[in-house]
């Protein structure tokens, strides 16, 4: 199991932290996603056997995010 905390300071309001959860929610061997408002960050558990961090950072900016820094 892994781990990522990306910064994602685009997520303005709850509808952002849900467009961006439901990306990442999609991607087989995610665990669990949680986009905070406050801390402008987006935090994903994932089994790196089944996804690449690199997938989950792609689905973020997919849904129209950026992703600054993990
Ligand atoms: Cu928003």
């Amino acid at each position: 199991m892994d781990a990522v905390h990306a910064k994602t300071p685009g997520l303005m309001c709850h509808e952002c932290t849900s467009k961006v959860e439901s990306a990442v929610r999609g991607l087989p061997g995610v665990v669990s996603v949680t986009a905070g408002l406050s801390r402008g960050a987006t935090s994903v558990l994932f089994d790196e056997k089944l996804v690449a961090k690199e997938t989950i950072v792609a689905a973020i900016t997919a849904a129209g995010f950026d992703v600054e820094a993990m």
